[in-house]
């Protein structure tokens, strides 16, 4: 395995010293790196994965230096854009080194949204003609590819991929202390929301832990998952997922349990939300400043003011809780709304360790749902 300070320090002495990217599971050790060895001019944890080529672009339009894009494949789709079109060498020609980290490579076991990406991974890379090798586990042979790829990319002006395979970096002290100030579990939150929601409404929740622990209090319940649709990959997605079927269900209430991360990854979709102003949705960002799922990795979600964002593109009202009695309140009070309304919920960082993950299938998942929603 490969240590993360090893690893970043080859990266800059080949002279690659600015990162951006979203954060990984397998790259956590490398992300956490980061972290806590560069201030954040220098490691930029972006919107979305697209967003990242763009800041590496500038980055090397101002500097002439070359910059690493850090993602899980599952951002791969977001990287299409921008490489076909902004980095290739039919167009601008600009070196990024992409950092990708490999969920559902072939014949590693891993969670159903993670098995076609994985299978596409290095035939996207072939499909786009960027050059890549697959980092090796072993050190000496690690620091010779990057070497390679940073004289490849000089010489091309191309972008060159390192796909990085499960257990590829050594452990690095993980700095997720759950204490961000808040006092609300994201769990306790929500259960609380779950409880509230009357008896036809569904919920479409966010990718990661959110769906797992709506999923479990199903279980803890014994209500089934007919009324939950658990947007397992797509991250972002899920509020355009919760307005397709409010928009077509107005008689019942559609509820997006979202997280900032995923808002923030892609937060133009609340102002279509706001234009098509369905008045039966409602949507809960469960707000703990992390990509909590993949490492607790800060997001700006504490720094932005996401009832300010939803009031000025158009939601008819926006609501912050951050204990539970303001909690109950609010859900009373957003009743008795029509919406499109936001419930911001600040809650803590951290998660049960016995967490466990959905054990019905998607398939299963959407065709429970389906019927639920005939009734
Ligand atoms: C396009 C894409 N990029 C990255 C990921 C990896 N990923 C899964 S969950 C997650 C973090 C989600 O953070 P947030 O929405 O804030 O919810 P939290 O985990 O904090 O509850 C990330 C980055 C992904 N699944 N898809």
């Amino acid at each position: 395995m490969i240590g993360p300070k090893l690893f970043i320090d080859t990266l800059r002495s080949n002279g690659i010293c600015f990162f951006a990217g979203v954060p990984d599971s397998l790259l956590k050790s490398i992300c956490a790196y980061l972290s806590d060895n560069l201030d954040d001019k220098h490691n930029i944890i972006a919107a979305n994965e697209g967003g990242a080529i763009g800041i590496a672009a500038g980055y090397h339009l101002a500097t002439g230096r070359i910059g690493c894009v850090y993602l899980q494949n599952s951002g791969e789709g977001n990287i299409i854009n921008p490489l076909a079109s902004l980095t290739d060498k039919a167009v601008y020609n600009i070196p990024i080194l992409l950092l990708i980290g490999w969920r559902g490579q072939p014949g590693v076991h891993d969670e159903p949204q993670h098995i076609k990406q994985g299978i596409v991974t290095t035939a996207l890379l072939d499909t786009m003609g960027i050059a890549y090798s697959i980092l090796s586990k072993n050190e000496t042979v690690a620091i010779r590819q990057i070497s390679q790829a940073v004289d490849f990319m000089k010489e091309t002006n191309e972008v060159y991929a390192l796909v990085v395979e499960k257990d590829t970096f050594d452990a690095y002290p993980i700095d997720n202390n759950p204490n961000n100030g808040m006092v609300l579990s994201r769990e306790d939150a929500i259960q609380m929301v779950a409880a509230s929601i009357g008896e036809k409404d569904v919920i479409v929740s966010t990718t990661g832990m959110i769906s797992r622990e709506l999923f479990e209090y199903r279980i803890k319940r014994e209500e089934g998952h007919k009324r939950d649709f658990l947007t397992v990959g797509s991250m972002g997605h899920a509020s355009q997922i919760a307005l397709g079927i409010a928009l077509e269900q107005p008689n019942r209430r559609v509820w997006c349990f979202d997280g900032d991360g995923a808002a923030i990854m892609h937060l133009g979709g609340m102002a279509i939300v706001a234009k098509e102003a369905p008045r039966n949705y409602i949507h809960v960002i469960f707000n703990n400043g992390a990509h909590d799922s993949v490492g607790g990795q800060p997001t700006v979600g504490l720094d932005i003011d996401f009832c300010a964002i939803a009031i000025a593109v158009g939601y008819k009202a926006a609501f912050k809780a951050t204990n539970r009695t303001d909690l109950l309140h609010l859900l009373g009070k957003s009743k008795e709304l029509d919406g499109p309304i936001l419930l911001l919920i600040c809650v803590r960082k951290g998660s049960r360790k016995d967490l466990g993950r959905p054990t019905t299938t998607p398939i299963q998942n959407k065709e429970d749902l389906m019927s639920f929603l005939k009734e």
